[in-house]
This record gives structure tokens, C-alpha cells and sequence, in this order.
């Protein structure tokens, strides 16, 4: 029994010893200290054994067991180590090496101007509105007081969306990319909730040539009030304390007749150069004045056409380019600068 023990012992811990990885160890683990391993199979045989001498039998087997234990544990932290090693090694940090920095991006100056105009208005009490960019004929002309016939819907200026049969010329053009946000405000019109205090920003498209100041896809800011009792005063009051807030306190307004179809009277608004203070410079062509948006009191069957009485309500409305403005304030000369996204261009504002 004696000579078993010692035999068993020997060969557990030398093949512990080679052992070099943690499955074979465990697999030693079981084979030797398992239920049906071989120190517990010794220890059923203690029957065999004189009584008198198996207290001493049982504490040599113990003592066994208790030695292969602690012999399993350092093999097993050596093995562990010996792993961990081997993956550092295999793994080489350079710390020398430059970072990979991300690139921040910047706030597009067509965003900050946008932010700016939305915080002046919201803090007048209007809304921010968006619609769809494809819209159809209706919203975008015909409830503008802008009819078949009308030469601003004249193809050439307006990207179409043909619907229908398109083959043999029987298509239908009446969904078109949006030329002007006003659809937005005919839909918030058409809900019947007034009053209405509204902004609708977003992105217009024209069949235009790329130049300085023109572009096919560019923003418009419309804004649109209807309540009791709003007069043309309203209309001036409102667009001179929105351009005071935009381009300084000092700023002076002057508002020139003009003609739109969905305004009656129109208008377009200038304000004094915030370059030269009104004198005239390069900046304001000499004038003194640089036209800033387009305005009017709403046309009374645009009021109609949308279900409200223009015997009760009267409200004006106002048109302004986004890039026009982020080029004025920002002092751009070129609108293609806008879409090109070159960083260490819009980093500059
Ligand atoms: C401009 C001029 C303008 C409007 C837009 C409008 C909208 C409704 C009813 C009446 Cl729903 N009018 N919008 C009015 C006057 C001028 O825009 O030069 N835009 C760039």
C-alpha cells in the first residue's frame, strides 16, 4: 500500500511538473484527485488494510493528497504566467508611436447663421416648422396664389418630379422638389389652429447654375404670423427688431415696394451696412444699404385658399436666404465656399 502511494505521488507530481497548458492539468487534476481517481481509488482499498494501521495509512494518503494539491496550484500559476507572458510578448505596444487623433469637425456657417436667426424668433414666441423637400404642385404654387400660367413655375427653374406614364411624353408634373418652403406654413395654415407664429427653415431647390450667389439646392428661412387684427405696423415692427438682433442695435431698416404673388403689398427690406454704418462701401456696393429678405401682408386668397376668413384674420409673412445672410455676417464673397467642406475653411467662423 505503502509502495502504491509512493508510486502514485511520483508519478503525479513529475507529470504535473511537465504538464503546459491549464486543460492538461485539469485533466491530471481529475485523473488523480477525480472520484475515480487513482489516490481515491487507494483509499477504497483501506479496507485491505490492517486496522490498527490505517490511521497512519489515512494520514500518509492525506498528506499525499494535500502535496499533489499544492503541486497542481504552482503549476497552474505557472502556467498561467508562462500564457500571459507569451501574449505580451506577442502583442508589442509601440508607445512611441503617434496617436490616431479624430478630427473634430466645426459647426457649418450656414448652421450658425440658421441658430442664430431660429433663437431671435423663438425668443419673439415663433415656432420652428419643417415640411417635406418634394412637394406637390399645390403647396408649393397654387396656394401661393401662383397659378398654371404663372411664369415662375416655369420649368426651367424648377425641378419636377414626373409622376404617372413618363413614356411618350403623358407624364404628370405635379410633385417637384420644393422651390420655397412655403408649403410648410400652407400645411400649418390648413390645420386651422391661429394664431400662427411659425419659422420654416429648410433646404430649396431651383434649376440654377452654379455661381457666387447662386446655387440648385440652397436655404430659405420663411416666416409666417396670422392672427386678429396684424397690420402691416406688425410686418415692420417684427423685421426691424429681427435684424437690430442679428446685426447690431444700430442697424436701420427701410422697406422698398415690391411685387409677390402670395403678398399684397410686398416688400423687400434693407438694412443700413454694418460694414460702413450707411455711408457707402465696398461691401454695400457704395449704397449704404444691403437687401436682406422679402416680406408682405398675406394675400387674402392665400387665406382663403387654406380655410381661413381674411374678413377675421390678416397676418404677414417674410422670405429670407440662409446663405445670403451666413455670407453677409461672415463676410464670404463666394457661395461655393459653403458646400466644398473644406475644414480650415469652416473652422474660420
Ligand atoms: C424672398 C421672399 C417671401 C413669403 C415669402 C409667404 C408664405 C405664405 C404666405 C405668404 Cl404661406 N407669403 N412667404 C412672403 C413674402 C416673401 O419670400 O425673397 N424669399 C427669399
Amino acid at each position: 500500500m505503502k509502495s502504491r502511494l509512493e508510486q502514485i505521488r511520483e508519478r503525479a507530481l513529475s507529470q504535473i511538473k511537465d504538464c503546459d497548458t491549464a486543460e492538461k492539468l485539469n485533466e491530471l487534476r481529475v485523473c488523480i484527485l477525480g472520484k475515480k481517481g487513482e489516490l481515491t481509488d487507494l483509499l477504497k482499498s483501506m479496507r485491505d488494510v490492517a486496522p490498527e494501521d490505517r490511521p497512519k495509512v489515512g494520514q500518509m494518503v492525506n498528506e499525499a493528497r494535500a502535496e499533489i494539491e499544492r503541486v497542481l496550484e504552482e503549476n497552474k500559476a505557472r502556467i498561467e504566467k508562462a500564457v500571459r507572458e507569451a501574449r505580451l510578448k506577442a502583442e508589442v505596444i509601440d508607445v512611441t508611436l503617434p496617436s490616431s487623433r479624430t478630427e473634430m469637425g466645426h459647426r457649418h456657417p450656414n448652421t450658425i447663421a440658421l441658430e442664430e436667426v431660429e433663437r431671435i424668433f423663438i425668443g419673439m414666441g415663433y415656432e420652428v416648422v419643417e415640411g417635406p423637400e418634394v412637394e406637390k404642385d399645390y403647396y408649393n404654387f397654387e396656394a401661393l396664389n401662383i397659378p398654371a400660367d404663372h411664369p415662375a413655375k416655369d420649368e426651367q427653374d424648377t425641378f419636377y418630379v414626373v409622376s404617372g406614364s413618363s413614356e411618350g411624353g403623358n407624364g404628370v408634373y405635379d410633385i417637384l422638389l420644393r422651390t420655397q418652403t412655403s408649403g410648410v406654413q400652407v400645411h400649418e395654415m390648413e390645420k386651422g389652429r391661429l394664431p400662427i407664429r411659425m419659422i420654416a427653415p429648410g433646404r430649396v431647390f431651383r434649376s440654377d447654375e452654379v455661381d457666387a450667389t447662386h446655387s440648385p439646392c440652397f436655404h430659405q428661412i420663411e416666416g409666417l404670423v396670422i392672427d386678429r387684427r396684424i397690420t402691416f405696423a406688425d410686418l415692420k415692427g417684427t423685421l426691424a427688431e429681427f435684424a437690430r438682433a442679428l446685426f447690431g442695435e444700430e442697424t436701420k431698416v427701410k422697406f422698398r415696394p415690391h411685387h409677390f404673388p402670395f403678398t399684397e403689398p410686398s416688400a423687400e427690406m434693407d438694412v443700413t451696412c454694418f460694414k460702413c454704418g450707411g455711408k457707402g462701401c465696398r461691401f454695400c456696393k457704395g449704397s449704404g444699404w444691403i437687401e436682406i429678405l422679402g416680406c408682405g401682408m398675406v394675400h387674402p386668397h392665400v387665406l382663403e385658399m387654406s380655410g381661413i376668413d381674411p374678413e377675421e384674420y390678416t397676418g404677414f409673412a417674410f422670405g429670407m436666404g440662409l446663405e445670403r445672410i451666413a455670407l453677409l455676417k461672415y463676410e464670404i464673397d463666394d457661395m461655393r465656399l459653403l458646400y466644398e467642406n473644406d475644414i480650415r475653411f469652416l473652422k474660420q467662423f
